[in-house]
């Protein structure tokens, strides 16, 4: 046997255990989906893993990952998941070609990572949720062991009789392989199936419902609120563009029969318990917000506007007997937590200063949609999203910030956080060519609750120019602008500020969006050819 050929078996060999591995994880992750179909999807490795990954993330990670890969950060991450999973299985399989009991354990211990990771997320109900990675972990250490025993190496000294033991050897592996696949893929498709049919319930009530009448409808928008101009936002965003932003690997499909949302805690004489049909039963309001994210770069797209339905959350307060602190009341935060455990905090006196805080039904005529929050979410004018728009709602503490951290603000997000006043340029884009001659230059404004009374525009180091304004829905809205630029070929920077309703122009001071919101002034580099 010359080296060559010994290297060349011993490749083959390990070929074998690298394959061995791939498949024990298949199997592992095809087993675990299937019990977590059967008992509870959101316990599936593969969400808990990732949300194990998201709670620990640092914000500034956090952050760059929404940056940089947007709404698609989520599967990057189960992306990334699945990459290591792999490269530990090949490495694990080569193990075991040796190491038979050894590799087996390996698989073991990430069952262990599995049933950490699932029972340290917000929303683990329980033992249960450790079901599917041990189920897994154990189906893929069998597997590993039982291939490993058959990848047997191509003896070194070979002859006629050898070779023949070697081939049957290979045959035998590679049969055991294969039913291994089969096996694999059946369950992993039938755990996928029964996942698909426990979201049926949640599909079919969210299809069924009828949204009422609002009692009060939502005042009538100017019809100038939408300017012409090419390339310019829509005032209402679709539901189907409208940004998603949250920290859920599956998206909770609730049941809108089995829904109840609590009312509890500090201050509150009567504590109660709602179902949709009671929420539903109460007289309805129709409100144009505009919603932001605190994740929102200066001229970043984390922002919509949309028609939302809902019962007005200060008067369900009232009835439970809170009071806000200007009144007296001794709860100064109120907690809102969701079916998946997620916890947002907003101060007790923005929720009731007669602002239309809202527990949304309602998303521009239809119910939410699931990514939105079906059946109920909150919303809150004037704060950005992560201190009071909380989606798949379920419950309701009255608190204090002394006494109680909702999740962001454990992770150095502010306490308080009302939306800073922002212009943004929609038209033209960055690094575009407009012609030369009189272009359009416009885009969007807000500062909900104040307004927007003034919009600048500066071509390069040039005087402010007023912009021309949409007219102002409603406070809450973001205002459109638009500024005919007479442009000059060359490479121009347009800059643009807005002024709120309360006089104060928006600060040109730059900041990050960690830990209340980013601020300064966006501009856009063009060359006009
Ligand atoms: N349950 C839950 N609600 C949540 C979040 C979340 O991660 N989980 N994210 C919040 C954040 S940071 C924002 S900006 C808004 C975004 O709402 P949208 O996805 O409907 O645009 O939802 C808020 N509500
Ligand atoms: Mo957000």
């Amino acid at each position: 046997m010359t080296a060559v050929s010994s290297f060349r078996s011993t490749l083959s060999h390990a070929a074998l255990g690298a394959l061995a591995g791939l498949l024990a994880a298949f199997a592992a992750l095809a087993v675990a989906e299937l019990v977590a179909g059967l008992v509870r999807p959101p316990a599936g490795p593969v969400t808990v893993v990732g949300g194990a990954v998201i709670d620990r993330t640092p914000a500034a990670v956090k952050d760059f990952a929404i940056r940089t890969f947007g709404e698609d950060d989520k599967a990057v991450l189960q992306l990334g998941i699945v990459a290591v999973l792999a490269l530990i299985a090949v490495a694990l399989g080569i193990l075991a070609l040796s190491h038979r009991r050894a590799g087996a354990a390996g698989v073991l211990l990430f069952g262990v990572a599995g049933v950490v990771s699932a029972l340290s997320r917000p929303d683990s109900t329980g033992a249960g949720d450790a079901l599917p990675s041990v189920a897994g972990a154990v189906a893929g250490a069998l597997t590993l062991y039982v291939l490993a025993s058959k990848a047997v190496p191509v003896p070194a000294d070979a002859g006629a009789d050898g070779e023949g033991t070697a081939g049957w050897s290979r045959r035998s592996f590679l049969a055991a392989a294969g039913v291994t696949a089969a096996a694999a893929t059946s369950a992993g498709a039938l755990g996928r199936f029964f996942t698909g049919r426990q979201g049926q319930g949640a599909v079919a009530s969210r299809a069924s419902l009828i949204l009422p009448a609002p009692a009060s409808p939502a005042p009538a928008v100017p019809a100038g609120v939408q300017l012409k101009a090419p390339g310019i936002t829509a005032f209402t965003t679709p539901n189907s563009d409208f940004y998603r932003v949250d920290t859920a690997l599956t998206v909770p499909k609730v049941d809108a029969g089995s829904w109840r949302l609590r009312i509890h805690g500090r201050g509150v004489a009567r504590p109660r318990t709602y179902t949709l049909d009671q929420l539903l039963a109460r007289p309805l309001i129709e409100r144009d917000i505009t919603l932001t994210c605190v994740s929102n770069e200066v001229g970043g797209p984390y922002i919509g506007n949309a028609r939302w339905l809902g019962v007005p959350l200060a008067d369900l307060l009232k009835e439970a007997g809170v009071r806000p602190p200007s009144e007296g009341g001794t709860a100064d935060q109120l907690v809102a937590r969701s079916v998946d455990g997620m916890t947002l905090g907003s101060p007790v006196e923005d929720v009731m200063d007669g602002r239309d805080a809202i527990l949304a039904v309602g998303m521009n005529g239809e119910p939410l949609p699931f990514d939105h929050g079906f059946p109920v979410r909150m919303l809150v004018p004037g704060l950005y999203g992560y201190v009071s728009a909380c989606k798949w709602i379920t419950d309701i503490e009255l608190t204090t910030f002394d006494a109680y951290d909702p999740y962001w603000v454990k992770r150095n997000w502010a306490r308080r956080a009302p939306i800073k006043t922002q212009a943004r340029i929609d038209t033209p884009k960055p690094f575009g060519r407009p012609a030369a001659g009189t272009v359009t230059v416009a885009g969007v404004a807000w500062a909900q609750r104040r307004g927007i009374t003034r919009v600048e525009v500066r071509i390069d180091e040039g005087p402010w120019q007023d912009a021309d304004l949409a007219a102002q829905a409603p406070l809450d809205t973001w205002r459109q602008w638009s500024y005919r630029w007479n442009a000059a070929t060359g490479g121009h920077t347009i800059t643009v500020r807005a002024t709120d309703g309360t006089g104060l122009v928006q600060t040109e001071q730059r900041a990050r969006t960690i830990p209340d919101g980013a601020s300064g002034w966006h501009s856009v580099f063009v060359t006009v050819p």
